[in-house]
């Protein structure tokens, strides 16, 4: 049924409704349209558990890939509506944070595409992580509540009684049908607890963390600085994987499974280790059904796979084991019974998942007790066998793979950027919809001034169009005429927005003395720093800072911009991705897993400056050394300065006047005028003392590399062509290559 029929039929006319009204209207459709298509069907299910699902807003993914996008909207042009305007009604879900969350959403979007039998599993959080404001040039966090009187997620049937060590919650579960090309969907489950209370919550992040049975689904991580916040995660991951488990095992008796041959029947995918818990819970679950020990085990190993996205080591979790036992008494026996086999078994300490601090390091659990263990780009699984997981390499080596990163074009290609969709469609025709390596096609063009020059317009116009959004939605300006040099992700050290940061510094001092680039530029970030991550939100401050100094000054802002984008978030990707010029990829080598921002703004024309870290490494072997701009230190020089204790920051400091310019710079009078003393000189001796992510020994090259972008920049054919090339490479990093490849060799459906 057609948007006008069903609108006759409910009796809504759309010239009487307000824009609220219509877009209730629409959501109410879609929703409809989307619940009448077919999920994949089989024997075997995929569960992907997940503590984030980054999905964005889904009204137009949803019409796109249901194909009544263009009927919807001269259907709503008809009757005065702009269904643009509608689309920027639509709250976006604040399900996640960042490169893990999304890519659980482009791995849905995958799985329904490729008709795959799926299902998410997650939770629902009323608050979500929570939404950016800049106030004195810091960031203030406030609460998300996304999920407004009417949203995607439908209520079901589905509800159990979790019981923890102190109280049972029960819970509720919701889906979101997530679409993927020609309208294929798979759901997405997600368990909320049924006593949860959204008054807790006024207009801080702050909440009585001890009242769980009101607060338990309302923050994706809550602060865990404290004893209270790190409980409340733990209360939070066992609800997930304990509703989960139980879902997963309905399913798969009504599917045919008699809980013996579990692994025919389902696949659970663990994303990270915040889901680790569900091992110990099925081993559980089949056990009271009468299961033994050994075979439980058996079949839970053989059910599960998890994923690792980080050799971080503060980012891998373990938990105290008084702290599960307080929370999660009924797992106690099963971890302390998979601990000993594990230390009856190995006797090397760094395998074990007790350890002598009486921490129980999950990651551990996972390599033990499932059958797969994989990074997600080459050089990330290479560190994992090689050096991180090299014990558990040795014990288990055909259970280590690679599965390299991918994103979904629907959203990041063809919603994203129509206008470069319409392009590549009059070249090459539609096949690179079915199969992203189709794009391969778009290299006989690279000489054809025409086409690269329509390449050049379509960026020229993003750019225009991510300019208006700014100053509509942000209140801020930039020039269209400027190279946009684009940061965005997750703030971290490792990323090393503070190298960013220092190199911007030295640009404006020298622009103040003169030196003027051969065009302007604007630095753009988007980035949400944890709460409680002091260092991180000091970066915040100082870059806004140098925004306000780059606009004030009359000089510096004909010629360079530091913007950066309040509550940088999926729709703001949107917009900023396909506007970027350059892409910033500058994490220190061996640090960043795979990234997924790099494969996207590669997607969509921008050329990568980047370190050969995560799936840089990858972009970089598939372009060739004239279409990217690598620089600074490889993986093997970093662990090895890590290894030997060599690096003092301050040498490079006092060997280097432009590194201490810009450190100086930091706690100047400019500065202090426009920022506050404490967190610029917490910043300042953080690099001059420590500098933990060695932004010095790679400021040089990464000076260099980025004026010499600078430079290319002008010569406007050559440039066109290397981001021709990029988007003829980026085939590779469709989700639907990465999930064939999960299929193929970890899940077999
Ligand atoms: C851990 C312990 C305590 C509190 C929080 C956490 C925590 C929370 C979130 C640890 C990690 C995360 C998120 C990690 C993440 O987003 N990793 C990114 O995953 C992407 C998808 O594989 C990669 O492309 C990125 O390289 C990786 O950083």
């Amino acid at each position: 049924m057609n948007f006008t029929k069903w609108l006759e039929e409910k009796n809504v006319d759309l010239t009487s409704c307000t824009d609220t009204e219509a877009y209730n209207s629409l959501l109410a459709f879609t929703q409809e349209a989307a619940a009448k298509q077919v999920s994949g069907e089989g024997k075997k299910r995929i569960y992907y558990v997940s503590a984030e699902f980054l999905i964005g807003r889904l009204l137009t993914n949803n019409l796109l890939n249901l194909g009544i996008y263009e009927e919807v909207a001269s259907a709503l042009e008809a009757a005065g509506k702009s269904l643009g305007a509608l689309e920027e009604l639509e709250p976006e879900p604040s399900l996640g944070n960042g490169g893990l969350g999304r890519l659980a959403a482009c791995f849905l979007d995958s799985l329904a595409s490729l008709g795959l039998n799926g299902a998410g599993i997650g939770l629902n959080y009323h608050c979500g992580l929570f939404h950016q404001v800049f106030e004195n040039n810091k960031q203030k966090e406030t609460p998300d509540f996304w999920i407004g009187e009417k949203s995607w997620l439908k209520k079901t049937e589905i509800s159990y009684p979790i019981s923890f060590g102190d109280c049972t919650i029960w819970s509720q579960m919701y889906d979101i049908d997530v679409t993927g090309y020609d309208g294929r969907t798979i759901p997405l489950h997600l368990f909320d607890a049924k006593s949860v209370d959204e008054t807790m919550v006024s207009d801080t992040i702050a909440f009585d963390k001890s009242d769980k049975l009101r607060s338990l689904t309302l923050f994706l991580y809550p602060d865990d600085s404290e004893e209270q916040g790190r409980l409340l995660r733990i209360y939070q991951e066992y609800f997930m994987v304990a509703n989960g488990a139980r879902l997963i095992l309905k399913e798969s008796v009504e599917r045919g499974s008699n809980l013996h041959d579990l692994y025919d029947y389902a696949a659970v995918q663990i994303n990270d280790t915040h889901p680790t818990m569900i091992i110990p819970e099925l081993i559980r679950l089949l056990m009271e059904e009468g299961i033994g020990w050994d075979e439980a085990v058996e079949i839970v190993t053989k059910t599960c796979a998890y994923t690792n996205h980080t050799i971080l080591a503060e980012a891998l979790e373990t938990w105290p084991y008084e702290s599960l036992e307080k929370v999660v008494p009924q797992l106690m026996p099963i971890i302390d019974r998979l601990a000993v086999r594990v230390r009856r078994q190995f006797k090397d300490p760094q395998v074990q998942i007790l350890d002598d601090s009486d921490r129980i390091h999950m990651a551990h659990i996972d390599i033990h007790f499932s059958h797969s263990t994989n990074g997600v780009a080459y050089l990330h699984t290479e560190i994992l066998k090689n050096s991180e997981l090299k014990a558990f390499y040795e014990i288990y080596p055909e259970r280590f793979n690679n599965k390299t990163n991918g994103i979904t074009f629907r959203r990041w290609l063809y919603s994203a950027n129509p206008e470069l969709t319409a392009l590549l469609e009059k070249l090459i025709g539609d096949d690179f919809k079915k199969d992203a390596m189709e794009l391969e096609k778009l290299a006989v063009y690279e000489n054809n001034p025409v086409i690269l020059k329509a390449l050049l317009d379509i960026k020229d116009a993003n750019k225009k169009r991510l300019a208006a959004w700014l100053k509509e939605e942000k209140g801020v300006q930039i020039p269209t005429d400027s190279i946009y040099d684009i940061q965005i992700k997750r703030l971290h050290e490792y990323k090393r927005q503070q190298m960013n940061v220092l190199y911007l510094i030295h640009k404006y001092l020298e622009i103040k003395k003169g030196n003027l680039p051969k065009r302007p530029i604007t630095a753009i970030f988007g980035a949400k720093a944890a709460p409680a991550y002091t260092i991180a939100k000091d970066i915040i401050h100082l870059i806004l800072c140098l925004q306000e100094l780059t606009q004030k000054d009359p000089l510096v802002s004909k010629w360079l911009r530091v913007i950066m984008v309040e509550n940088y978030n999926v729709t703001a990707a949107e917009k900023l991705i396909p506007a970027a010029d350059i892409s910033e990829q500058i994490s220190l080598a061996s640090k960043e897993a795979s990234g997924t921002g790099n494969m996207k703004l590669m997607l969509n024309g921008a050329l990568t400056l980047g370190t050969e870290d995560g799936a840089n490494v990858e972009i970089h072997q598939l372009v060739g050394d004239e279409n990217i701009y690598i620089f600074g230190d490889d993986s093997d020089t970093v662990i090895k300065r890590y290894q030997d204790w060599s690096y003092r920051s301050r040498e490079y400091y006092e060997a280097d006047q432009r590194i201490r310019a810009a450190v100086d710079f930091i706690t100047s009078e400019e500065v202090l005028a426009v920022g506050c003393r404490e967190n610029l000189e917490r910043l300042q001796k953080e690099l001059l003392n420590k500098d933990w992510f060695m932004t010095f020994p790679d400021f040089d090259s990464y000076v260099k590399t980025r004026e010499r972008m600078y430079d290319d920049y002008e010569e406007r054919m050559e440039w066109a062509k290397k981001t021709l090339i990029n988007i003829s490479k980026a085939g590779y990093f469709s989700s639907d290559r990465t999930i064939s490849e999960y299929n193929k060799e970890i899940w077999k459906l």
